[in-house]
């Protein structure tokens, strides 16, 4: 096997004989697999547009849960993945029928097999398939912008949005990382065309979000627990979060959000269910003693699974993209009501959570909430209260190195603001940071996705100081990435023009060299150092 999509690829170069995920390399051959296929179809489907053709959303749905199913620690169910691999297939053989010529299509879209032609199929089509280590570079750069793009498409199509140009690009970019007829200089294009997409996907997702539920608002979310049993609900899928809360109305259990569903409590359609008690515990990657501890079932509605420790395997379920061999998933396609029954029925005659913290955090700051407070927000810029805002969005991870953000976040100057969003949150939004003039000085946004938000309020603030440049506003990055979430929300950033942009703990190992040095010198891309040296260069 060969893989470096996320920010743990060991060695920082690639993992080959396991994930550092969990991932075996069996599982990692249906995922590369997975990932062919998916080009196939997008080259048959990108074809077919441009004969005028209509593609049916079922068949974007399709193709994004692919990609979804491949993200970093999302699914390590090999069966699951192999299921996709079959479907794919069938329904490009269905679409191929549709093409008068298919000459001109490439080998991946012409491709078919039987299972037990998987494994030697895999092994020619990895990330290694691509010689050239820049192309290679930057056709996996794309892949996993697209995959991340995938998740908060996904997102929004189970609240009944879809974006079909979106879905016509996600599978035109994806047909383009198969042609070898293109240039360093038109992958470079494509990455950048990639997070102008970017940007429409978490637009769309932020719309069918808040069209679903609401705009987040300030909230103080609990941290403590209840005395009934309960159900954790992990990930991001906020409509399988919603179906479990009216199903567990007036049964005895309470729901808790874990990592990156704890915004969920910030939106106003969750508030209205009593059982909706809090948040326990923290991000993706302590999950293996905090389930323990949880004493209840646990939902995965995606990422980020740890594989799970036998002592509480049966309570761990998944559901949508994410999978665990073993574990119970719970079906249901887009526009479905799922059955949570089981988990229910599992809860009841479960032990309440263990206490493992006590009190709140504050969260809720997505751009209506800012721009509400726009006014003193700009005040306190203007009086020179607020001297800068450090955006601190993106992952969580288990490296020691990631408590660089932790110290960084203590050691800045009283008059600068957090700006934060993703599950790298948690490495300092239990710290007692405090406020200025009212405002906290972390303000977070939400979910990973959330992070347009933060695009949001940047460009709001450039209109309001009268700026020409969004470099002008008196904003830093220092984003944590881990998984391919991340990379999309990198490029989206990309293409709204920031400059300068600080990622760690290390940079992708997916980088080649001439391709970091492209970030490098166009975009001013660089890693973290000491948390000393760093805030000497931003503040100084
Ligand atoms: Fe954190 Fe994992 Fe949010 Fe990522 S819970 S690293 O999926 O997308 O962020
Ligand atoms: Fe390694 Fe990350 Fe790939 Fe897992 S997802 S195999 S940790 S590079």
């Amino acid at each position: 096997m060969f893989c470096y999509q996320c920010q743990e690829a060991a060695g920082c170069t690639g993992c080959t004989n396991s994930g550092v995920c969990g991932k075996t390399p069996d599982v990692a051959a249906m995922q590369d697999l997975l990932v062919y296929v998916s080009r196939g179809i997008s080259a048959v489907t990108t074809h077919l547009r441009s004969l005028g053709q209509e593609i049916s959303a079922e068949i974007n749905h399709l193709i994004t849960v692919n990609l979804f199913t491949t993200i970093t620690n999302a699914n390590f169910d090999k069966e699951m993945i192999v299921a996709r691999i079959r479907e794919t297939l069938d329904t490009k053989e269905q679409l191929l029928k549709q093409c008068p010529d298919v000459s001109a299509l490439p080998a991946a879209a012409l491709w078919n097999g039987p299972q037990s032609k998987f494994p030697v199929k895999a092994a020619l089509v990895g990330v290694l398939s691509t010689e050239n280590e820049d192309i290679r570079s930057l056709r996996e750069m794309i892949t996993y912008g697209l995959k991340g793009l995938s998740a908060y498409s996904k997102h929004a199509n189970v609240l009944m949005q879809d974006n079909a140009e979106l879905d016509a690009f996600l599978q035109r970019a994806l047909a383009a990382t198969l042609d070898d007829s293109l240039t360093v200089e038109d992958y470079v294009n494509l990455t950048l065309e990639t997070g102008k997409y970017g940007v429409e996907g978490m637009a769309l997702l932020d719309a069918a979000n808040t069209g679903a539920y609401g705009h987040p608002e300030m909230t103080r979310v609990n941290i403590g627990v209840g005395t009934r049993p309960g159900i954790l609900v992990s990930g991001h899928d906020l409509r399988d979060l919603e179906m479990l809360l009216k199903q567990t109305q007036g049964t005895g259990v309470d729901v808790y959000t874990h990592s990156e569903m704890l915004p969920a409590h910030y939106y106003p359609a969750f508030k209205k269910y009593p059982n909706f008690v809090g948040n326990y515990g923290n991000a993706w990657w302590k999950q293996k003693e905090e389930f323990e501890s949880f004493n209840g079932p646990i939902l995965m509605t995606t990422n980020c699974i740890v594989p799970p420790r036998d002592s509480y395997k049966d309570r761990l379920y998944t559901t949508g993209a994410a999978g665990y061999p073993g574990c119970k998933h719970i079906a249901g396609e887009i526009g479905e009501e799922k059955d949570f029954s089981e988990i229910i029925e599992q809860a009841k005659h479960c032990a309440a959570p263990t206490e493992i913290e006590q009190g709140e955090i504050l969260g809720g700051f997505a751009h209506n909430q800012v721009l509400a407070l726009a006014d003193s927000i700009v005040n306190a810029v203007k009086s020179g209260a607020i001297k800068k805002f450090v955006v601190m969005a993106g992952c969580d991870g288990r490296a020691k190195s990631r408590n660089y953000y932790t110290d960084f976040a203590k050691a800045l100057p009283k008059d600068a603001v957090i700006l934060t969003a993703g599950c790298a949150k948690y490495k300092y939004n239990k710290l007692d940071l405090g406020d200025i003039g009212g405002i906290p000085r972390v303000l977070d946004a939400g979910q990973c996705n959330d992070s347009y938000s933060l695009a949001v309020i940047a460009l709001k603030l450039k209109e309001v100081f009268g700026l020409d440049d969004i470099n002008d506003l008196p904003i830093v990055y220092n984003i944590a990435w881990y998984e391919q979430k991340a990379v999309i929300v990198l490029l989206a950033l990309l293409y709204l023009g920031v400059k300068n942009i600080h990622l760690g703990p290390t940079l992708p190992a997916f980088l080649s060299p001439n391709v970091a040095k492209v970030l490098v010198e166009n975009f001013g891309i660089a890693g973290i150092g000491t948390v000393e040296d760093d805030l000497k260069l931003f503040f100084e």
